[in-house]
């Protein structure tokens, strides 16, 4: 007798379309999809391959449907979210768990059975009258150690066309791999719209189910809640990578340029918009990414691959001058997706920071209609774009593409970096005393100053360990154990630097400018060949005034004088034993399994910190 499934698909597709879907065989697949395609009752169901026909044609059903506008420039669109949906959802962004489970205080979850008929009732018939695109793709590079299919179910086509400029195709993958039940899924709605935007906002919800490997998203559109490979999938790619013993970080991959042409590959774990595109973005080296890594370890070598072979990033204060490369990216003909950002009745989009003189006085941004001078209902002037709004663009589009971007194998990592935003305590550049200090006081430390990326108020100084909280989908003390272990297991473990580009004087005023971060990369690039020396501080190792001057001279033409030098690199020694405390009550009161090494790490720290006082 017929499988039910293969009875709906039947039923529901068109022969085109059950034909594409009934090449992968997969019983798990064909299953899950009838499943979401009963409940959310779609008019028509579109299956897409990785043919660059399937590809154009979500392309052009984002404008179509008005999803997305075509602006002046060729292959430019913008996508708004409404008014209050504009960064990640944390509070209703929650894990099923079956009775009996637990995770520990800190991940927001829901009885599974109870979160789960929530979220099914927000998809049942959520697609009347709309078309559900059935996409696939490859997490990491295909054919290789480091990739995981995935399948996105969504009524948004901005959705699926961005899955397409920021994902690998991954419809062979699925055909190769067979009948497997080892893939993600993800099934969003955007709910019941008004004027093109999700209005039930109170209703929406991303739930994860780590056990399914599946994330239910609803009644929103804004991408960090809603393009399933991206921070969706990487909940799920975290437990994962524990339970497999790798790693997914939050995390970029740049390769910087040393003395011969050599090409030295660095990750940087940096907060929501705390420069890590950018720093990705250094004039003069190489991206592999901007976002989200997978780390293994292939024959006792750290490797690193991009999950992602685009960029989701935050188009405020691009400008020639601090973003030279994405500015002109954003200028060219070709496919860009700006979102959130203002548009004025020339078809030219608009952002905050941009640099520009003159900008129109009205046109339409995420509050619709908009005018200089508009408020809101709460009586808040609405600026001419969002803060978090953002641009979408292929990697491959960026003349800094790093030819290994696609490599099976990934990169070869030497150094790790991590950074937070952070007015007053750490220096802009220093190299812990080994792996595991770097993990624990770098890494584990991790605190920011909040942005717009996720909801809530900004500048509040939060503990942020790799500047992967938001995501981290196991207890947060086996994370860091996970972490810790990783370094063990290599011949040669990558070295571990802090980098801080936000330190400011007693003024308030930065005392680095965006573009210094081009110097710490070329210096810890030579510290990972030995080639400068450094100064011991109880904190870590910092480097000298005369090198950091030579590379100033050299790679930004700037006279770097030892008072700035003193200024920046100053010990700052109560700051340090306060952030220290901070560390030490976070890791006791709210880390229940935080390894016994952590707290040795920072117990030396101090003592070192008081001697030097
Ligand atoms: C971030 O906020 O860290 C992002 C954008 O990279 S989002 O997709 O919203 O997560
Ligand atoms: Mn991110």
């Amino acid at each position: 007798m017929e499988d039910p499934a293969e009875r709906v698909l039947r039923r529901k597709l068109d022969a085109i379309n059950y034909r594409k879907l009934a090449a992968i065989e997969n019983v798990a697949l064909h299953r899950f999809v009838a499943d979401y395609v009963q409940l959310c009752n779609p008019d028509s169901v579109f299956v897409g391959t990785d043919s660059p026909q399937d590809i154009a044609y979500v392309r052009r059903r984002a404008w179509e449907s008005g999803a997305e506008k075509k602006l002046a420039t060729e292959g430019h669109t913008v996508h708004f979210d409404g008014y209050h949906d504009q960064a990640r959802d944390r509070a209703n962004t929650k894990y099923l768990l079956p009775p009996g489970t637990e995770l520990g205080e800190r991940l927001n979850s829901v009885e599974k059975q109870k979160g789960l008929k929530e979220v099914r009732s927000y998809l049942r018939d959520s697609m009347r009258g709309r078309e559900l695109f059935v996409r696939f793709f490859c997490l990491g590079p295909q054919d290789s150690p480091f990739s995981i299919p995935a399948t996105q179910l969504t009524d948004s086509p901005y959705v699926a066309h961005s899955n397409d400029i920021l994902y690998r195709k991954g419809y062979e993958t699925f055909r190769k791999v067979g009948d497997s039940n080892d893939f993600f899924r993800f099934v969003h709605t955007q709910g019941e719209l008004k004027d093109g935007v999700s209005v039930n906002v109170e209703k929406r919800r991303v739930y994860i189910d780590l056990d399914e490997r599946t994330v239910y998203s609803a009644n929103t559109q804004y991408g960090g809640n809603t393009i399933g490979l991206k921070k969706l999938a990487m909940r799920l790619a975290i437990n994962k990578a524990s339970a497999e013993g790798w790693l997914t970080e939050h995390m970029l991959i740049v390769g910087v340029r040393g003395p011969g042409d050599r090409v030295t590959y660095f990750t940087g774990a940096f907060p929501s918009a705390c420069g890590k595109t950018s720093t990705a973005m250094v004039p003069g080296e190489s991206i592999v990414g901007d976002d989200i890594a997978y780390l293994r370890v292939i024959d006792g070598e750290a490797r690193a691959a991009n999950v992602e072979c685009g960029i989701f990033g935050i188009i405020r204060d691009v400008n020639p001058r601090d973003d030279p490369i994405i500015w002109e990216a954003l200028h060219r003909p070709g496919e860009v997706i700006f979102s959130n950002v203002l548009v004025s009745d020339e078809a030219v989009p608009y952002w905050l920071g941009m640099g520009e003189e003159r900008t129109p006085e009205k046109g339409r941004n995420y509050s619709g209609e908009w005018w200089a001078g508009k408020t809101d209902g709460a009586g808040k002037q609405i600026p001419l774009a969002h803060r978090n709004a953002r641009y979408t663009i292929g990697l491959e589009r960026l003349p800094n593409c790093d030819p290994h971007l696609h490599d099976p194998g990934g990169v070869p990592v030497s150094g790790i970096i991590y950074g937070g935003r952070d007015s007053d305590t750490s220096v802009p550049v220093e190299q812990a005393f080994d792996w595991t200090h770097g993990i624990v006081t770098k890494g584990a430390c991790l605190e920011s100053e909040t942005t717009a990326a996720t909801l809530g108020k900004e500048g509040v100084r939060v503990a942020n360990p790799m500047s992967n909280l938001d995501f981290v989908s196991i207890p947060l003390g086996r994370y860091i154990q996970d972490n810790i272990a990783f370094g063990e297991r290599l011949d040669s473990a990558p070295l571990i630097f802090g980098v801080n580009n936000f330190l400011k004087d007693h003024q308030g005023q930065y005392l680095n400018a965006m573009e210094d971060k081009r110097v710490w990369l070329k210096w810890m690039e030579l510290r990972v060949h030995g080639e400068v020396e450094v100064v011991e501080r109880p904190t870590g190792l910092i480097p000298r005034y005369e090198d950091v001057r030579r590379l100033f001279r050299e790679h930004l033409g700037k006279d770097y004088s030892r008072r700035e030098y003193e200024q920046q690199f100053a010990p700052r020694i109560p700051e340090n034993l306060q952030k220290l405390q901070r560390a030490e009550e976070f890791f006791r009161s709210g880390v229940p399994d935080a390894p016994e090494v952590v707290f040795e790490i920072l117990g030396a720290q101090r003592e070192r910190l008081q001697a030097a006082q």
